[in-house]
């Protein structure tokens, strides 16, 4: 179902939910769990699903993070939704029906039953980067406080984690004690060669628990890696009304992206998988030059964007690109990025000249404070390699520093700090000059704070913005 927008549609007050007679297709059975029901979740790797030629046989157990909300309010709509796709000269919406089962993340029952299931071929994660718990040496944290809780509790076997590598490490023993055989994890968290985080992650808490378990993953489990695509802002409730006004019924999860969309994936599926390949997905040897293409040119400039930007009181991605200096940043780190990516098949110039657009689409309302969170984990997947890059080459770098020294700032200058490593960060902040400097460049990167003429350039580049 795909509909224009009709300006002169009105809303009514009895307005229809939307629920199951809106269904586009029969219920497919669950072969997919999902962790990590979010918004992209839905624009992305649901929307793919659910245009697969085979999407009668692949139906989504998605099941959220922290909250239960997400789940409640999709179980209402029998798991329907709106995509409402947003171009500069208007939108367009469809309803997706791939989710078939929307579960609160604290069942950890159910998620145990689904993921022990034969049928269960693939799981899917959204969990976002910072919950992979990967410490700057690139290995699981197992001091991470909800690290450490969730694998007492698992040791004594009573209760449930509250981490999504916990549950999921629960489940993957019981898939084993059932003998339900191998199965793909695809990790769709902006991470590089994110397969293989997920892989540390989960053998990592698995071997902390388990040894034989981590073992029977290794041999059994296939993580495939993606780079995944697709600016998802989140819903606001004008969001809701437009897809009332146009739509004629009442969604209260509808969910709002850019047209353009991309999945490059790269593994094994042991159980097989959909033919997201009829949507548009990509299936490569060797995913790590376009991994990097869209973490440092989409990704790295979205950050130093979030950060500039805010110091420089710009609230979303098209105001701040918008901003000469702020554009100019961007600029100076794409040519640094580009310097270090193979030129062949990635065509840079046009990807660069397709991300101003996309990041100018003032319609969709980016906001640069959901982009700021996590920026520690984050900085180390989108800066910190393109600096190690052109020190290698001899180069500065400071383009990737100066985003580098807008974090530190942005850190200290009082606006809201959504981070795990947020108390270290705070404790780095009351330090002053270099020392600040170098506290602060100790949690991006082991290696490059033992080199002063890094601490020296990212100091000096500091009140840029
Ligand atoms: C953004 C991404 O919030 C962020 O960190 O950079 O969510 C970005 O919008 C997506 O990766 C686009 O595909």
């Amino acid at each position: 179902m795909s509909l224009e927008l009709q300006p002169e549609a009105t809303s009514a007050v009895d307005l229809p939910r939307l629920n199951r007679s809106l269904r586009p297709a029969a219920k497919a059975p669950v072969r997919i769990v999902h962790l990590g029901l979010g918004a992209f979740s839905r624009s992305h790797q649901a929307w793919y699903t659910h245009q697969a030629s085979d999407a009668a046989d692949w139906g989504i157990a998605a099941f959220t993070g922290r909250r239960p909300d997400a789940a409640l309010a999709l179980a209402e709509q029998d798991g329907l939704f709106t995509v409402v796709e947003r171009a500069d000269d208007g939108d367009s919406f469809a309803v997706v029906g791939s989710i078939v089962e929307a579960v609160d993340g604290a069942d950890v029952p159910r998620l145990v039953e689904l993921v022990s299931a034969p049928a269960t071929a693939v799981i899917t994660l959204t969990i976002t980067e910072a919950a992979y718990r990967i410490g700057s040496d690139g290995h699981l944290d197992r001091t991470a406080s909800d690290v450490a809780a969730d694998l007492a509790l698992l040791a004594s076997g009573s209760g449930n984690p509250t981490t999504p590598l916990g549950r999921l490490v629960l489940a993957l023993a019981a898939r084993r004690a059932a003998g339900a055989g191998p199965l793909a994890v695809v990790c769709c968290d902006n991470l590089s060669n994110n397969g293989t985080v997920a892989r540390k992650a989960l053998a990592g808490f698995a071997d902390a628990w388990d040894a034989g378990l981590a073992e029977w993953i290794d041999a059994n489990i296939s993580f495939v890696s993606t780079s995944v695509d697709r600016i998802t802002p989140r819903t606001t409730d004008a969001d809701l009304a437009a897809v009332e006004a146009a739509c004629g019924y009442r969604d209260n999860s509808p969910v709002v992206a850019e047209p353009f969309s991309n999945w490059v994936l790269s593994g094994d599926f042991p159980a097989g998988r959909p033919r997201w390949e009829d949507a548009g997905a990509v299936f490569v040897a060797d995913i790590e030059p376009y991994e990097n293409r869209k973490l440092w040119l989409l990704n790295g400039a979205h950050s130093l964007l979030a950060y500039a930007g805010q110091l420089r009181g710009h609230t979303t991605v098209a105001q701040a690109l918008a901003d000469p200096l702020c554009l100019q940043a961007v600029e100076r780190f794409w040519d640094e990025a580009e310097a270090n990516l193979p030129a062949a098949d990635l065509q840079i110039p046009a990807y660069r000249a397709a991300l101003l657009a996309r990041f100018s689409n003032a319609r969709i309302a980016h906001h640069l404070a959901q982009i700021a969170m996590d920026g520690s984990t984050k900085l180390r997947m989108r800066a910190v390699p393109v600096l190690q890059a052109e020190r290698a080459a001899g180069r500065t770098g400071a383009g990737a520093a100066l985003m580098i020294a807008a974090w530190m700032d942005f850190t200290a200058s009082g606006n809201t700090l959504q981070d795990p490593l947020a108390g270290t960060i705070a404790a780095a902040n009351q330090l002053t000059g270099p020392e600040r400097t170098q506290a602060l460049l100790s949690l991006l990167d082991p290696v490059l704070v033992q080199d002063h003429s890094v601490i020296e350039l990212v100091e000096k580049l500091r009140g840029s913005f």
